[in-house]
């Protein structure tokens, strides 16, 4: 059992309670007294508060209580203070005071009986405004004449942070070259569409001086942080909840204004304050990703070697820096600079810049998905003008198979890496030689068919937590378990990271059922409650596996050495002479002479006899800081057709093959792929942030964001091969952002290969069909001119 279960594609645990409507969410929280919180955001994207006049709201029925920026003297921080930066980190107040920076931005609040009550008096409250222009582009924001977000942020840069190879070898390198690509690259702004919006709940109970909050969180224990520091509520009278999470993509990482809000409120009425995102609300208020302008290119030889890369990144903030939003654009993307390949020099300038729009910060991929796009469409232009296929290309270029450690141009370590086999496996898969026949055969017919082929690596597993101290995340990186396990060996494990739909439950309890031999159906994962679990910093980064998974397999290592100690005493054996296999310990070339995990488990439990110096009970606690990240790795390769006449891109097969090291579950495993790779489609097809040039959300209902949909997709292929890591306890990379890393390039790729024929070569994201024909239309009129 033991080695089966590790590797075995068992059935998801959490599902039954998920998908029979069993799960209990923030919002289904019920408490006798409740208020209800309703906002009143601001319709302007930037303007003066003149007036806020709230007597009217005051005086309605229900009304509890009406909060201004007056009230309320409380600020949000930002916890990535990027080093040697010239950051900027003007005040993030929860109501905003003086000015609102983005339409959305709260500027009261409204507290009443019943959530109709507040809604009703919320419109009461009439507020005075003076319009200033708004800026929303984050390349033209920072241009002279710009209207300015804050008064002492000149030009509205809020960090210039540089990395990399020394900028007078790098252009050394660009002058030597034979070829020079480049490329401006517009990463368009995404709004992450968990399916459950926020919501907060706050109960405070004054008689203990505690506070409860359940809220919609991917890191309970950084809210249990930050809020305690912003409110005033020392950490151990302040416990976070999340009960089930439905997804968030990176957008349940921050802390946001509106929680601190709700439990600043709770405390003031003593009673439980409720506050629940509308989807309008959501698309408003909550976290945006992406948003870069990226002026890039590469330096190579005649023959394809790549020599050098650099890029300039102007990265928009949002309206106000939120939690971890400065180090996206910088350390989680300009650091993958060079990728997998053998690139000598790199170097990335990245500007993060405040315009009049909803906050960005961390969404699936966060910062790789743009480093990864960048490095292959620099690869794919270099192919076209060399003439040269785009795998070939790739090939040239890729980091030979190292086992442990190779120094990238950019500083880091990747851990292990065997790339051509990759590639190989996944030209395999695809049947790639026929493809490409098939590919000529319908252009031959007229049609516009294309192929992308990606080859890439990722950071992930955050990481070791000096790093995080070097490049200012204001937080420690580390993860602990505690493995319990009782009289009837019943196992609890408690972690501190906080999953939402990744898996963890069952894969989690695989892991220590192939480390000691319990039965997965006796292993409770008990998570995402700060008051019930150990320390840790949450799960965001794909690090829950890497690092909460580690502690985990190390605790329960601690306990199958107890339990070793234990069956030699109990069995009258040397400790040495003890042998195991699945959940049995026997005497070596005797194993009629055993003991189970069970029995032992009774054994420590009841202490009636055992060794000297040994502790009743079956339990151990790990803290884990990793030595260092992973860094897994893949091929992609899609094939689309373009519809001439409607501008629409089918996608015709997709094949992913991804390393992250061993599977725990090639169930769960497949299925964050495949939720990564359409959601990176979902990017270089269809979905994008609109805002109108005031500043106005026109993307801010599910009617307006297009989402993917299940019929837009073909069956995906995966595939996989296996590089441990190798300072990892079990060998496993992250593998929850690897799809969308990779699925928008190769996806963006293969339609500019269907229109390559025509002369196009470059369009915006979302590669919608009107987009699509409008560059048709073009190009066929100039041909017929
Ligand atoms: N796994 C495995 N074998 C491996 C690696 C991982 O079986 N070698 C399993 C894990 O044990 C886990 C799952 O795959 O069940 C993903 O694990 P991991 O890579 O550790 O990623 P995290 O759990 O840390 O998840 C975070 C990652 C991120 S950053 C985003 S964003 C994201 C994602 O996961 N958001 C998601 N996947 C999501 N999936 C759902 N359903 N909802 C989200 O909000």
């Amino acid at each position: 059992m033991s080695t089966r279960i590790f590797g075995s594609g068992i059935r998801r645990r959490e599902d039954p309670r998920l998908i029979t409507g069993q799960a209990k969410f923030s919002a289904d929280i019920q408490l006798p007294e409740t208020t209800f919180l309703v906002f009143v955001r601001s319709p302007h994207a930037h303007a003066r508060i003149l007036s806020v006049d709230c007597e009217a709201a005051r005086a309605a029925p229900g009304v509890i209580r009406v909060l201004t920026g007056e009230d309320v003297q409380l600020s949000m921080p930002c916890a990535w203070l990027l080093p040697d930066s010239d950051l900027k980190t003007p005040e993030h107040p929860v109501l905003a005071k003086d000015r609102v920076r983005y339409v959305g931005d709260a500027v009261a609040a409204v507290i009443a009986e019943t959530e109709g009550q507040a809604q009703d008096a919320a419109e009461l409250v009439e507020v005075g405004y003076e319009l200033l222009p708004a800026e929303t582009n984050p390349e033209s924001a920072t241009t002279e004449g710009a209207s300015e977000l804050f008064d002492d942020v000149p030009k509205n840069v809020a960090f210039r942070w540089i990395a990399g190879s020394d900028e007078a070898l790098v252009e050394q390198a660009f002058q030597d070259a034979d070829v020079v690509v480049r490329e401006r690259i517009v990463q368009q702004r995404l709004q992450p569409t968990a399916i459950e919006p926020r919501a907060a709940i706050a109960q405070w109970n004054s008689a203990a001086q505690e506070m409860t909050l359940w809220c919609t969180s991917q890191n309970p224990h950084i809210h249990r942080h930050v809020l305690g520091l912003v409110v005033g509520i020392p950490d151990h009278k302040l416990r976070v909840i999340s009960t089930d999470v439905g997804g968030g993509f990176g957008s349940k990482i921050p802390v946001y204004a509106d929680e601190a809000l709700v439990c600043w409120a709770s405390r003031e009425l003593a009673r439980p304050v409720k506050w629940v995102e509308t989807r309008s609300e959501n698309y408003l208020v909550t976290i945006h990703g992406r948003d870069h302008v990226e002026y890039v290119e590469m330096a190579a030889t005649a023959d394809g070697t790549a020599q050098a890369i650099r890029g300039r990144v102007y990265a928009a903030m949002g309206a106000y820096l939120s939690t971890a939003a400065p180090g996206i654009p910088t350390i989680l993307h300009g650091l993958m600079y060079g990728g997998p390949y053998t690139i000598p020099l790199a170097r990335c300038e990245s500007i993060g810049v405040f315009t009049n729009t909803t906050p960005t910060d961390a969404y699936r991929g966060a910062g790789r998905p743009e480093a990864t796009f960048l490095m292959e469409r620099l690869m794919e232009r270099l192919a076209n003008q060399l003439g040269m296929d785009p795998s070939e290309i790739r090939r040239k270029n890729l980091i030979p198979p190292f086992q442990d450690g190779y120094s990238s141009a950019m500083g880091l370590t990747y851990d292990s890496g065997n790339y051509a086999e990759n590639l190989d496996l996944a030209l395999e898969k695809a049947a790639y030689g026929k493809m490409r026949a098939s590919q000529q055969r319908a252009r031959d017919e007229g049609k516009l068919v294309g192929i992308g082929v990606t080859t890439y690596n990722e950071i992930c597993g955050l990481g070791p937590s000096q790093v995080a101290g070097a490049i200012g995340f204001q937080g420690g990186l580390w993860e602990s378990a505690i493995v319990r396990i009782s009289a009837t060996c019943k196992v609890q494990v408690m972690i501190g990271t906080s999953p939402h739909g990744q898996g963890e439950e069952t894969t989690f309890a695989q892991i220590v059922a192939s480390e000691i031999g319990i039965p997965v159906d006796d292993i409770e994962i008990i998570h995402s409650d700060t008051d019930r679990t150990p320390m840790g910093w949450g799960t965001f980064g794909s690090r829950t596996t890497p690092v909460s998974g580690a502690a985990l397999a190390l605790a329960t290592r601690k306990i199958k050495e107890k339990a070793r100690l234990l069956a030699a005493h109990l069995l009258e054996a040397a400790a040495d002479d003890i042998e195991y296999e699945d959940g049995k310990f026997f005497v070596k070339g005797a194993p009629e002479h055993h003991q189970t995990i069970q029995n032992l488990a009774l054994m420590a439990t009841l202490a009636w006899n055992l060794p000297d110096g040994m502790d009743p009970g079956m339990e151990a606690s790990q803290f884990y800081d990793p030595p260092n990240f992973v860094f897994p790795f893949g091929t992609h390769i899609a094939q689309v057709e373009v519809d001439a006449e409607t501008g629409e891109v089918t996608l015709q097969k997709y094949v992913a093959v991804d390393d992250c090291g061993p599977q725990i579950n090639p169930l769960i495993v497949a299925g964050q792929v495949q939720g990564g790779v359409v959601q990176g489609i979902g990017q270089a097809l269809w979905e994008g942030t609109v805002y109108d040039d005031s500043g106005q959300l026109l993307t801010g209902t599910l009617l307006d964001y297009a989402m993917p949909r299940a019929d837009h997709f073909p069956y995906l292929e995966l595939a996989h091969t296996e590089t441990p890591s190798p300072h990892h306890p079990i060998g496993v990379k992250g593998v929850g952002e690897t799809g969308t890393i990779a699925s928008t390039v190769t996806v963006y790729n293969a339609v500019m290969d269907a229109l390559r024929s025509l002369g196009i070569d470059q369009l915006e994201m979302p590669l919608s069909p009107a987009r699509v024909w409008a560059a048709i239309e073009e190009a066929r009129s100039g041909e017929s001119a």
